[in-house]
C-alpha cells in the first residue's frame, strides 16, 4: 500500500501476546513478562472488535523468531529480541496462521502492518559474551559492531553501540556494510510477498544510519513508519528526508504534557503544532498517545474527560491515527512492561465510553474520505489551531473543528467565539456536535464565526449538509 493510501487508514497496534487467545478465553492469567499466549488466530477471531471500532488496519507485534526461554527480563513475548529473521516466532502460530490473518484482512478491506527491527539481534546474556553462531543469518561477530553500551547523547555512539544491556544485549548490525543491507532488502521484499505486507512499523530508527533507509524501503515496497524516539522537533524533523513516515514523538510528547495536567496551559502545544507544521509533512506521521514503551495516558491521571480529550485530540491530528490495544477500555498501566496488559480481561467490552468515543472518531474521520473531502481535502489539510486560550485549543483540519480542554471533570461550561474567517464555515452555515450523542446543531453567524459552548469533554463541528451517509447522529 502507498503513502497516500496509508494516509486514509486508522491503525490499531496490537501486542500479538496480548490481545486475543486462540481458545478465546478472558479469563487466562497473564503473567507480565511472560508470553501470555495470544495468537494470529486469536487477532482473526477478534477482527469484528477491531473493525467495529472504525479502524482499518492493525499493526502486529515483530513475527520473527526470538530468543527462547527465560531473561532477567522474562522472555520475548514482545518480539524484538530476534534470533534468525528467516523463521517466525512460534509462539504466535505458524507460516499459515500469519497468511491466513492477512487474508482475512484483506476479506474485510483492512490492512496488515508488520514490525520489523534491522538494527540489531537479541541475545540472553551480556554483550561480550554473545555466542553469535545461534544467531541467523548474522552468525559471527564480523556481522556487528563491537559492543559498548549507548551514549545518548552521542549521535555515533546511538547508531553503533547496543541498546540493551548486559543482561539481555541487542548485538548491534553493522548495516553500513552492503552485504547486511543486501540481505535486508532481500528479506523484506520476500516477506511483504509471502505475508502480503501492507505496510511496516519501523523499529529503532534512529539507530541505524540515515542513508540505510531510502534502500530499504524502495526494496520493501510499502509504506513504513518508523520509529525515531525523540522529541525534540530539531533533531526529529530531520529524518523525514530518510523516511517519510515516522511516529509523531514530538506531538506525543506535548499532548501528553498538555492533557494530562489541568494545570498545564495549551503554550507548548500551541507552539509545537506551529513549528511541525513549517518543519515537516505532518500528514505523513502516525499520531499515537499510547503504545507498548510509554507509560499509558491513564496511569498519569484517572480523570476520564482527560483521556476523552487526549484521544480525541491525536485521532483528529494530521496524520495517521494510531490507537494502542486497551487504550478503549482506559487500561493505566505504567512503565515497561506493565503497560502491556492482556486485552482479554476486559472482556472485549464494546460499550465501554472509550470504545464508543473511538468509533465515533473513526467514523467522522473515514467519513471525511467521502463528501466534499473526498479528493484528499481533509487528508492533506495541514490543521491549524483557530482558537486558543489557557485551556482550551479548537484545531481546524478541513472543514471539521475540534475543540479540546484540559480543564478536567470539575470544569464548568463557558462558550468560545471561533472567528469568522478562521472557522472556514459559510455565513449562516449549519454544524453538528457530533461526539458523545449531542448532536446539536449551532449556526454560523452572517460572517461565518461561530459561538460554541465548551465543558469538559472534547467538541467536533461537522457541517450538517455533509453528514449523509456518515452514520453519525443519525445519518
Ligand atoms: C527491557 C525491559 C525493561 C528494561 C530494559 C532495560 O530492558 O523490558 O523493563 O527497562 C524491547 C522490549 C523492551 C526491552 C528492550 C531492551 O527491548 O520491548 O521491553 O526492555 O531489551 C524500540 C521498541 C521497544 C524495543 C526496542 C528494542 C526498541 O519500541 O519496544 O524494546 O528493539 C530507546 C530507543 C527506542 C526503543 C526504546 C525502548 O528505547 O531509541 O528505539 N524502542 C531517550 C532516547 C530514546 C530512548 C529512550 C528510552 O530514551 O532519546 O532513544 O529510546 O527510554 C524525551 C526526549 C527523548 C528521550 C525521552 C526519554 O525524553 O526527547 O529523546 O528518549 O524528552
Ligand atoms: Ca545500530
Amino acid at each position: 500500500l502507498s503513502a497516500s493510501e496509508w494516509q486514509k487508514q486508522s491503525i490499531y497496534q496490537i501486542l500479538t501476546d496480548r490481545f486475543a487467545r486462540t481458545d478465546g478465553s478472558t479469563t487466562a492469567q497473564c503473567a507480565i513478562t511472560s508470553y501470555c499466549g495470544g495468537t494470529y488466530k486469536g487477532v482473526i477471531n477478534h477482527l469484528d472488535y477491531i473493525q467495529g471500532m472504525g479502524f482499518t488496519a492493525i499493526w502486529i507485534s515483530p513475527i520473527v523468531k526470538n530468543l527462547e526461554g527465560d531473561t532477567p527480563y522474562g522472555t520475548a513475548y514482545h518480539g524484538y529480541w530476534a534470533q534468525d529473521i528467516y523463521s517466525l516466532n512460534e509462539n504466535f502460530g505458524t507460516e499459515q496462521d500469519l497468511i491466513d490473518l492477512s487474508a482475512a484482512l484483506h476479506a474485510r478491506g483492512m490492512y496488515l502492518m508488520v514490525d520489523v527491527v534491522t538494527n540489531h539481534m537479541g541475545y540472553n546474556g551480556c554483550g561480550n559474551c554473545v555466542n553469535y553462531s545461534q544467531l541467523k543469518p548474522f552468525d559471527n561477530s564480523g556481522y556487528y559492531h563491537p559492543f559498548c553500551e549507548i551514549n545518548y547523547s552521542d549521535d555515533n555512539s546511538v547508531r553503533t553501540c547496543w541498546e540493551g544491556d548486559n543482561k539481555v544485549s541487542l548485538p548491534d548490525l553493522r548495516t553500513e556494510d552492503s552485504g547486511i543491507r543486501d540481505t535486508f532488502a532481500k528479506w523484506i521484499k520476500d516477506l511483504v510477498a509471502k505475508y502480503s505486507i501492507d505496510g511496516m512499523r519501523i523499529d529503532s530508527v534512529k539507530h541505524v544510519e540515515k542513508d540505510f533507509w531510502p534502500g530499504f524501503l524502495q526494496a520493501a515496497g510499502i509504506y513504513g513508519i518508523g520509529e525515531v524516539l525523540d522529541g525534540n522537533p530539531a533533531i526529529y524533523n530531520d529524518w523525514q528526508k530518510y523516511m517519510k513516515g515516522l511516529m509523531n514523538y514530538p506531538l506525543f510528547y506535548w499532548v501528553q504534557q498538555t492533557f494530562s495536567n489541568p494545570s498545564a496551559t495549551m503554550d507548548n502545544l500551541v507552539n509545537g503544532i506551529n513549528t511541525m507544521k513549517g518543519q515537516a509533512d505532518t500528514t505523513a506521521l502516525g499520531v499515537f498517545i499510547e503504545n507498548h514503551d510509554q507509560k499509558r495516558f491513564p496511569s498519569l491521571t484517572s480523570d476520564m474527560t482527560l483521556a476523552k480529550n487526549a484521544i480525541a485530540f491525536t485521532m483528529l491530528s494530521d496524520g495517521i491515527p494510531i490507537l494502542y490495544q486497551g487504550q478503549e477500555q482506559h487500561y493505566a498501566g505504567g512503565d515497561t512492561p506493565n503497560q502491556r496488559e492482556a486485552l482479554w480481561t476486559s472482556g472485549y467490552n464494546t460499550k465501554s465510553e472509550l470504545y464508543q468515543l473511538v468509533t465515533t472518531l473513526n467514523q467522522v474521520r473515514n467519513h471525511t474520505l467521502s463528501a466534499r473531502n473526498a479528493e484528499g481535502g481533509y487528508i492533506k489539510y495541514q490543521a491549524w489551531s483557530v482558537y486558543s486560550d489557557q485551556h482550551v485549543i479548537a484545531m481546524r483540519k478541513g472543514d471539521v473543528i475540534g475543540i479540546f480542554s484540559n480543564r478536567g471533570s470539575n470544569a464548568n461550561t463557558y462558550q468560545i467565539n471561533l472567528a469568522s474567517g478562521n472557522s472556514g464555515y459559510a455565513a449562516g452555515e449549519q454544524v453538528v456536535q457530533v461526539l458523545g450523542g449531542d448532536c446539536s446543531v449551532i449556526t454560523a453567524d452572517g460572517n461565518g464565526g461561530l459561538n460554541v459552548n465548551v465543558g469538559r469533554d472534547p467538541v467536533v463541528l461537522y457541517p450538517a449538509s455533509e453528514l449523509k451517509g456518515s452514520g453519525l447522529c443519525g445519518n
